[in-house]
């Protein structure tokens, strides 16, 4: 355990109304006895002057003291309420940083990005998925963002995590136990009903993961790719999904060269729309480079929006499309989509294809058709937001390998070796308890509490 003090500023910097200096460790007594003039009572409010050295006041507010483990961190923690301004807020910083620490020598420093929270998680006060949710909190760019964030800091994502653990710990138990008695293997499996539990366990594991998807589209937006032939008006789509002009857009086949990411969000959900080069032959050296861009954007979308021309001015060409459909990741992503359907006499024009969504960038007609069917595909339809929760890649990256353990698993079990059974059920317990915070390995550790910012 760290015998470090940490200090930092805990709130933005800028001028606002309070601004709060935050101490967590061993010579928090000592700093309050310093800055304070006294012991304050555990957590009751106190109006008083913030001392220099000199005993000479450098501002005024209210401070707070929380004996550990009764804290944030579970730590000593002296809360100063000062004055919110970048000067005064130093000023009572440095009278913390100067205090000299207590008789055990803890060293008095200013506290790394996410330590506060690092410390928190170190003293059981949170797990590793509720601590990651508290820096999701503080980035929420949007109140769905901010709801599924502070679900999962209060626990939700933890507890299905924990649920899912307890029933896998509980079979392995049984499994474990009939290994040391192989003649009675394949009794043992049906009075146990060892099928049935994997599969009950799955079920789980998919409802999981599905639900931790929608919260990390939350967290790190869909990636949304347009593609199709010049002209067929990509970046006119962008511009109107954007409700500004990002990119241009003329008659001239060919305009997009680069491509162009523009950050969009669609009822609170966040999605990085990428306007791409046109897809044609071409002896252009730019315009190749371009397209060659486009090739790999599509390989890194989670959805294509491949555009046609509804006004049949612009050819549709078949072997291209296909070419696209061959490199994205999943058929089920592509959107196709039908513009300048306002020059089109029905409205929509006669491709044969159903499941276009008909638009027109220049009038606007259809996009909310379009974005809803985005929001699906974010998994963000209907009642979704009902038990939404935040999460991250590493925690759908976690549930896939859980999940592709238990898939083994009922391999085996099939097979009857239980051996490889039980190896299998191990694993998955293991890929589980990543999400917690249980097994992980401290570069992981840094890694998360390294991107917090500096008081939290
Ligand atoms: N009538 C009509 N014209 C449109 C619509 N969308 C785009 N256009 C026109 O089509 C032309 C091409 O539009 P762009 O948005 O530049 O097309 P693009 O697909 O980005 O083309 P490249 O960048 O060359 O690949 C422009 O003259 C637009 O004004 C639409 O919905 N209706
Ligand atoms: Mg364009």
């Amino acid at each position: 355990m760290s015998t470090d003090t940490i200090v930092a500023i805990a709130t933005a910097p800028g001028r606002g109304a309070i601004g709060v200096v935050r101490a967590s460790g061993p010579a928090v007594q000592a700093i309050m006895q310093a800055v304070c003039g006294r012991a304050l009572t555990p957590r009751i409010a106190t109006h008083l002057s913030f001392l220099d050295s000199q005993g000479q006041p450098v501002d005024d507010g209210l401070a707070i003291f929380f004996q550990g483990p009764n804290s944030y961190t579970g730590e000593d923690v002296l809360e100063l309420q000062g004055h919110g301004g970048p000067g005064v807020m130093a000023l009572v910083l440095q009278q913390c940083l100067a205090v000299r620490g207590d008789e055990r020598g803890s060293v008095i420093r200013i506290a790394n990005p996410g330590e506060f929270t690092q410390r928190a998680f170190l003293n059981d006060k949170l797990d590793l998925a509720q601590a990651e949710s508290v820096a999701d909190l503080i980035d929420a760019g949007s109140e769905r963002a901010a709801k599924s964030a502070l679900a999962s800091l209060q626990g939700r994502f933890s507890g299905l995590v924990q649920a899912l653990l307890e029933k896998l710990i509980d079979l392995r138990m049984r499994v474990e136990a009939c290994l040391d008695f192989p003649e009675e293997d394949i009794e043992f499996i049906a009075r146990e009903g060892v099928q049935e539990k994997l599969q009950a366990i799955n079920h789980l594991l998919d409802e999981l993961r599905q639900s931790a998807s929608r919260g990390a589209a939350l967290r790190d937006g869909l990636r949304v790719v347009l593609v199709g032939a010049p002209n067929v008006g990509k970046s006119s789509l962008l511009n109107a999904l954007a409700e500004q002009d990002v990119a241009l857009v003329t008659e001239i086949a060919g305009t997009t060269r680069d491509r162009i990411v523009q950050e969009i969000t669609i009822d609170g959900v966040p999605m990085h729309v990428i306007d791409t080069a046109g897809l044609r032959a071409t002896q252009d050296v730019v315009e190749l480079l371009g397209i060659e861009r486009t090739w790999r954007e599509i390989e890194q979308a989670q959805v294509v929006l491949l555009l046609r021309d509804a006004s049949g001015a612009i050819a549709t060409d078949a072997e291209l499309e296909g070419q696209v459909l061959a490199r994205v990741a999943s058929a089920r992503s592509v959107i196709r989509v039908l513009n300048k359907s306002d020059l089109s006499a029905a409205g929509i024009a006669p491709t044969g294809d159903e499941e276009a969504i008909a638009i027109s960038a220049k009038t606007g007609a259809g996009l909310d058709r379009l974005r809803a069917r985005l929001l699906e595909l974010a998994g963000w339809s209907g009642d979704a937001s009902a038990g939404v929760f935040s999460a991250r890649a590493r925690h759908l990256d976690a549930l896939s390998r859980a999940r592709a353990q238990i898939d083994e698993a009922e391999q085996h079990l099939h097979d009857q070796e239980l051996e490889l059974l039980a190896e299998c059920l191990r694993q998955a317990q293991s890929a589980l308890s990543e999400i917690t915070g249980e097994f992980s390995s401290d570069d992981l550790l840094g890694e998360i509490f390294g991107r917090f910012c500096i008081g939290k």
